[in-house]
């Protein structure tokens, strides 16, 4: 029998441009320029991600696999004729007419090959009409792939080095990107009614990473390999697991590593843990699920929002709310009402997403049952078009988009441009920690695990809490991070609103770091120079009839040799090429 050969791909590019395939705007590969910061121009950081879950399964598979992330169709075509026995195609609904143009192919030119098909867009109705596959994966990949070719799902899971942006952009400058990813578990047990990522998992979650030894574990092999202390962990409500938590925050004490983290959240998850917790932990930024002031769910009832946020931002953690629009309630004085109060509540940044209702959940259920789902191609549901129910209230689909665009415009008003929001909770948060950092070792309190408060030290003498002087000296690094680009920020501010506010931030570095040091100052100037052009080129964009500069993240191809790993595991050299992390091969 043929040994076998996988190849993992995404679907192929480009993306965010309209063609027979699949919509533009809604569907650019980016989450800052096209879900939060939309509307905000020149201000908007621009970054890609790459297509993490592809990573996780060929670093856990026995059988030799390639990726190709976001291919271009001539390179996807060329992919093939290096000869596979089995191609994965991960997608989701709104790509789900990318991956049919690729498993047609495969079917006409490639008919000796087997087509696997996983990702969110699996929920897609009538699938097996849409797109010809030999075998569909509607859950966890590493599992269930592994129990594809006949080796053991339940072996433990071994956890990639990733950097997660593909690139990384601000004021038209590109720097290297240097985030890693962390992805501990699937799903999500509080089962929101249109919520896709929870009813996927059967309501619950799965977890990768089980203990806060593995989860630290993971971070300190993508530090090895990467370089990086900052990550972005792909779990929906990380701190629903708090003994696994707890763990994370004991290794790193233990260890003198004080990571950080942007992580989701539920509201009432970091209501049972407190914000001090999250601080210790490293919480850099956190994603917080408003929905809407009407709220009856149990993830934000009861919780005063504003307080939340408010207490977060204070100690340094940036906070991105995210809000739906279109649910049942709203008409044109209650959406008007839900915008201006999550506006209102003063987080750095907001998402603002279409009602949708997506196939398997328990609101497309519910709809269906009253005839109110749509028959709207599937390329639509991407959340940020035309709705695919019928809305009481808002009948037209162009009303769809408007109202969702001017809601980032009513946020970037009165808000200002995120990236100086941001910048200003940072050093602020800083100045604040540092301060009772101290007053707190001056009481002679320390930190008690157990009831995760700073406490009075029993017997008197607290120690030195050095733990939080390195996480301190952490946060200072990251803080620093935003500082050059609060010139830009001025410069170009929408209004005096939010000109005064990067002033404002900007005095507080200097409170905080004293004067600019030669190399920031020149690193100031360089975005002013680089913004001015981005700004044109927006312009320029705008007047072809684009809402702005779409972006392509690059091609990349990574080998795993894990049939070679497999048969002797200490052969580390068989692990992917283009080390260390999975740097694979960018191709243009
Ligand atoms: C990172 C991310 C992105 C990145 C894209 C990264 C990329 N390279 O594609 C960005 C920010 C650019 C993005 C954009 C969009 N996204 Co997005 N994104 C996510 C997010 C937050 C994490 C994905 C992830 O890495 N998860 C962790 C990995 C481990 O899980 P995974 O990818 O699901 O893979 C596992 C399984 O699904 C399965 N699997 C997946 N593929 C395959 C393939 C095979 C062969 C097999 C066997 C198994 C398998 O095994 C994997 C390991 O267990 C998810 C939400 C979530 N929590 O998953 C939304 C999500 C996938 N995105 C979604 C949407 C709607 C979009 C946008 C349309 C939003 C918009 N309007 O802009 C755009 C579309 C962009 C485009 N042109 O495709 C929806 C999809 C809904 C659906 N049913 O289709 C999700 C679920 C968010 C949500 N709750 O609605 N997104
Ligand atoms: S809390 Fe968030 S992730 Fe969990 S089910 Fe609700 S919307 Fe989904």
């Amino acid at each position: 029998m043929q040994k076998p050969k996988l190849l993992l791909c995404s679907v192929f590019g480009p993306y965010g441009v309209k063609d027979e395939y699949a919509e533009g705007v809604g569907c650019q590969m980016e989450l800052l320029n096209n879900q939060i910061t939309r509307e905000q121009g020149v201000h908007s950081p621009r970054q890609s991600y790459w297509s993490f879950g592809l990573y996780l399964m060929a670093e856990n598979l026995g059988v030799d696999t390639t990726i190709l992330d976001f291919p271009s169709w001539r390179r996807f075509k060329e992919e093939l004729k290096k000869g596979y026995t089995h191609i994965g195609i991960s997608f989701i609904v709104p790509n789900v007419f990318k991956a049919r143009r690729m498993a047609l192919y495969i079917r006409e030119r490639h008919p000796e090959m087997k087509i696997l098909l996983g990702g969110y867009g699996t929920v897609t109705p009538n699938l097996s009409e849409m797109v010809p596959h030999d075998a569909v994966c509607r859950g966890e990949g590493v599992r269930w792939l592994r129990g594809y070719f006949g080796e053991n799902p339940e072996a433990p899971v071994r956890h990639p080095a990733l950097i997660g942006p593909a690139y990384d952009c601000i004021y038209g400058y590109s720097r290297k990107p240097t985030g890693g990813i962390l992805m501990p578990g699937l799903g999500c047990e509080n089962a929101c009614a249109f919520c896709i990522t929870s009813h996927q998992y059967g309501k619950c979650y799965v977890p990768l990473l089980k203990t806060g030894r593995e989860v630290f574990e993971a971070c300190e092999r993508t530090e090895r390999e990467t370089k990086a202390c900052g990550f972005s962990i792909m779990d929906e409500n990380f701190l629903k697991q708090p003994q696994r938590a707890r763990e994370l925050l004991a290794e790193m004490e233990a260890h003198g590593r004080p990571y950080v983290f942007d992580i989701f959240s539920s509201a009432e998850t970091i209501q049972r843990v407190g914000v001090d917790f999250l601080v210790r932990l490293g919480i850099r930024m956190v994603w917080i699920g408003v929905e809407t002031k009407y709220s009856k769910h149990p993830k934000t009832r009861d919780i005063d929002l504003h307080a939340l946020i408010a207490e977060l931002r204070s100690k340094g953690i940036v906070v991105q709310a995210s809000i739906i629009l279109f649910q049942d309630h709203h008409d044109e004085r209650t959406i008007r009402e839900d915008i201006d109060w999550v506006v209102g509540l003063d987080s750095d940044l907001v998402q603002f997403m279409n009602y949708t209702a997506i196939p398997t959940t328990t609101l497309h259920d519910t709809l269906r049952a009253e005839g109110r789902i749509k028959d709207i191609s599937p390329r639509l549901l991407h959340g940020a078009g035309e709705l695919n129910f019928d809305h009481p209230h808002f009948k037209n689909p162009a009303d769809h988009a408007r109202i969702l665009r001017d809601a980032f415009r009513s946020k970037y008003r009165a808000g200002g441009p995120g990236v100086v929001n941001m910048a200003l909770t940072a050093v602020r948060g800083y100045l604040r920690l540092s301060e009772e950092h101290k007053a707190r070792q001056r009481r002679g309190e320390v930190w008690n695990p157990e009831t995760l408060r700073y406490e009075p030290a029993p017997g008197g003498g607290a120690a030195p809490d050095l733990f939080m002087r390195a996480r301190l000296r952490m946060m200072k690094q990251m803080v620093r991070i935003y500082r050059p680009s609060l010139l830009a920020g001025w410069v170009y501010a929408p209004n005096r609103a939010a000109r005064k506010k990067a002033r404002e931030a900007m005095a507080l570095y200097t409170q905080a770091f004293g004067k600019l040091r030669m190399a920031d100052r020149v690193a100031a100037l360089v975005l002013v120079v680089t913004g001015g052009v981005e700004l044109a080129r927006i312009a320029l964009s705008k007047l072809l009839g684009r809402e702005g500069i779409v972006r392509q993240p690059p091609c990349r191809r990574t080998e795993y040799h894990n049939s070679l790993i497999a048969a002797d595991p200490a052969r580390a050299d068989a692990r992917p090429l283009g080390a260390p992390g999975i740097a694979g091969t960018p191709e243009g």
